[in-house]
């Protein structure tokens, strides 16, 4: 009797076993990634909700020409997270500000449209008021300098600051160069603007700035420069020597360049929160990068090309001067306690965290 009741338990045991192999087999893990925004029980349903029918499509916007690096690598990313996503994440792009730029681009995202902006990290400002103060005049020496900073425990609070508005910020460094004043003058200091009227793109960030520095601010955007220079609406603008020569600024007539270097142009890349939560974590990973692999390379490759573009534009008849830079910080400095939302403090965080950076 107890060797028959000793077999029926060791059935009993193997069985148990037996039964729950297969049942932690059955169960696909969920990929172990968890995000800022969402528990791991939430990473999970998403996971197990991904089937082979899962697709998206995504509106990305800016307003950059063909020529543009940005444009190029906007498309190489979406071509890539569409190739590597098997076709579930469709991003079409559309260039030249075909749809929504700038604020209103922004603000697609903001009410949680399928769609993806990227712009001037200084129209997040008006969400998240640090985001004009990182992008703000007169900050940077170097490409590199910015890059450090967006990875910084300082600007990683400010991108969570976002997404309590419902703002997922991909990347914040797609940059496109220093941008520099651009007229038929030689502009040495603030004084020298004084009446010239420039076009700006509409963010008040560039609005206030280049009055500031003495000119009349001309907020137009991209897409009515030309004209606007043609018709003697303005007397110049502020740009990038790749936004130079790549959209042929130097031949509309206006070949002074003052070295101003007062803003880093760069651009983020932006989309909902909510959107973003939507997409099962396997593509959000690759999204992600993509986007970042994108902005290596095309940093990389400007920092390359700077010198050669410079000589190529020099090529076409424009000069290169250089500014009272002093005279353009001082000028400028007030800002960071006027603009709205920023004071004093968040221009000294940024600066010393700046100087950690220089090694100061
Ligand atoms: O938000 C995006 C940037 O602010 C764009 O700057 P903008 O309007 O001076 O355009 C730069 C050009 O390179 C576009 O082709």
């Amino acid at each position: 009797m107890k060797k028959e009741m000793m077999k029926l338990l060791s059935l009993c045991f193997v069985l148990a076993i037996g039964i729950g192999l297969f049942a932690g087999c059955a169960k696909e893990a969920p990929i172990a990634v968890s995000t800022n925004t969402e528990t791991e029980a939430e990473t999970e349903v998403a996971e197990s909700d991904v089937d082979d029918d899962y697709k998206l499509v995504l509106k990305l916007s800016h307003v950059f020409s063909p020529d543009e690096q940005l444009t190029k690598s906007m498309d190489a990313a979406a071509a890539k997270i569409l190739e590597k996503t098997n076709g579930a994440i469709e991003i079409q792009t559309f260039p030249q500000g075909q749809i929504a730029t700038y604020k209103d681009g922004v603000e697609q995202v903001v009410r949680g449209a399928d769609f993806i902006s990227v712009e001037d990290p200084s129209y997040i400002g008006d969400y998240v008021p640090e985001f004009t103060a990182l992008v703000g005049p007169m900050l940077y020496n170097n490409y590199d300098e910015y890059r450090e900073l967006v990875r910084t425990e300082m600007v990683q609070e400010w991108t969570k600051k976002a997404e309590e508005k419902g703002i997922k910020i991909l990347a914040l460094d797609f940059i496109f160069g220093f941008r520099n004043v651009i007229t038929d003058k030689v502009v040495v200091t603030p004084e020298d603007l004084k009446g010239v009227k420039l076009r700006t793109p509409g963010s008040q960030l560039f609005i206030e700035t280049l009055n500031a520095m003495g000119a009349t601010s001309t907020p137009l955007p991209w897409g009515e420069t030309f004209s606007a220079l043609e018709q003697g609406i303005v007397d110049g603008l502020e740009g990038s020597e790749f936004t130079n020569i790549n959209t042929k600024v130097y031949e509309t007539g206006k070949k002074n360049v003052a070295l101003t270097n007062h803003f880093l142009g760069t651009c983020g890349v932006y989309i909902s929160l909510d959107v973003w939560n939507s997409i099962p974590e396997k593509y959000r990973i690759i999204m992600q990068e993509e986007f970042d692999a994108e902005a290596d390379y095309s940093v990389e490759l400007l920092k390359s090309q700077h010198a050669d573009v410079v000589k190529e534009l020099e090529s076409y008849g424009v000069e290169f001067n250089e500014v009272d830079v002093a005279a353009f910080t001082e000028a400028t400095k007030g800002l960071y306690e006027t603009l709205p939302g920023l004071n004093i403090e968040i221009y000294n965080q940024i600066q010393a965290e700046l100087a950690e950076i220089r090694g100061n």
